[in-house]
């Protein structure tokens, strides 16, 4: 039987963990997907693999209004008419505490979590209130409710984007436009290798002892969202590992933070 066809998903950090599989996942249900992250390569292999086509690649920073409002207003035929955005990319960086953290790395984190978010949704919201119907899924995290250890800037980044969840909702009253947040504990993306600056043996024992989520386990969350009937406003899924019941750092233990206290 022929998919039916859902609309264009666009999804920011497809290029990588959750928004690789989002893309995957959207796909499968019908949607087209603009893929967009920065590494082009990896978003060409992703478009490649089985999308027939439904998957594009397009490379962007988010951080970067300009060339966001570029490369949406470049999309061909067939990926224009945007009606579902999940703001996916994001990061986090070091573990350190915030006494003897880095400016430069809470600037990269306020940059991609919120100033990115902010940049791709004043972009696509004007175009999903003029075709009068839509949905945003913003991807938050445990860390914005719980804290840990040297959570600081990360999650407070996060907690931004569960309250501006909540506030877009209210903002968007009666246009017809849904606003969601998908709010995952740990799960095994590459993720901890980022936020460990590439020190794969540090982010391996970060999931020591524990069953992480999985990519597969947040997709369903954000598709699940998108597929409840339209009078259906998901407003929140919170969803953590069996193994992690709060914040990392378990039963009072720090996370480690390679080399000492560094890191943000
Ligand atoms: P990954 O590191 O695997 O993926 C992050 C994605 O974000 C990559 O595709 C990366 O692409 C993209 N990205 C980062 N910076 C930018 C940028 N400036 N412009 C465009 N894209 C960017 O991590 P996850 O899949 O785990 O993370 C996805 C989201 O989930 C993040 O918002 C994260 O905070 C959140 N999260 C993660 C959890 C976890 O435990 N893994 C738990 C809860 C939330 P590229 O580098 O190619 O640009
Ligand atoms: C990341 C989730 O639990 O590693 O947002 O902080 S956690």
């Amino acid at each position: 039987m022929a998919q039916e066809k859902r609309g264009v998903a666009v999804v920011s950090g497809a290029s990588s963990g959750f928004g690789r599989r989002i893309a995957q996942v959207l796909c499968g249900r019908g949607y087209s997907v603009v893929a967009l992250a920065r590494r082009e390569g990896r978003l060409k292999v992703l478009a490649d693999e089985d999308s027939g086509g439904a998957i594009l690649p397009v490379a962007a920073d988010v951080r970067d209004r300009e060339g966001l409002a570029r490369a949406l207003d470049g999309l061909p035929a067939g990926f224009r008419d945007i009606s579902v955005l999940v703001n996916n990319a994001g990061l986090s960086r070091g573990f350190g505490p915030l006494q003897s953290g880095s400016h430069e790395s809470w600037q990269e984190m306020v940059d991609t979590n919120i100033s990115g978010l902010l940049n791709l949704s004043g972009l696509v919201l004007p175009r999903l209130v003029a075709r009068g119907s839509g949905h945003v899924v913003n991807i938050g995290s445990i860390a914005a409710s719980y804290p840990y250890m040297g959570g600081n800037v990360y999650a407070a980044t996060k907690a931004f984007v569960h309250q501006l969840s909540l506030n877009m909702r209210v903002d968007l009253q009666g246009t017809g436009v849904r606003v969601s947040c998908v709010a995952p504990g740990m799960a095994k993306t590459e993720f901890a290798k980022v936020r460990y600056d590439g020190d794969e043996a540090s982010a391996e024992a970060l999931y020591r002892g524990i069953e992480p989520l999985t990519d597969d386990d947040v997709a369903e969350a954000v598709a699940w969202c998108l597929a409840q009937p339209a009078r259906v406003n998901v407003n929140m899924i919170e969803l953590m590992p069996v193994d992690q019941p709060f914040g990392l750092g378990f039963a009072g233990s720090p996370p480690a933070s390679p080399g000492g206290a560094g890191g943000a």
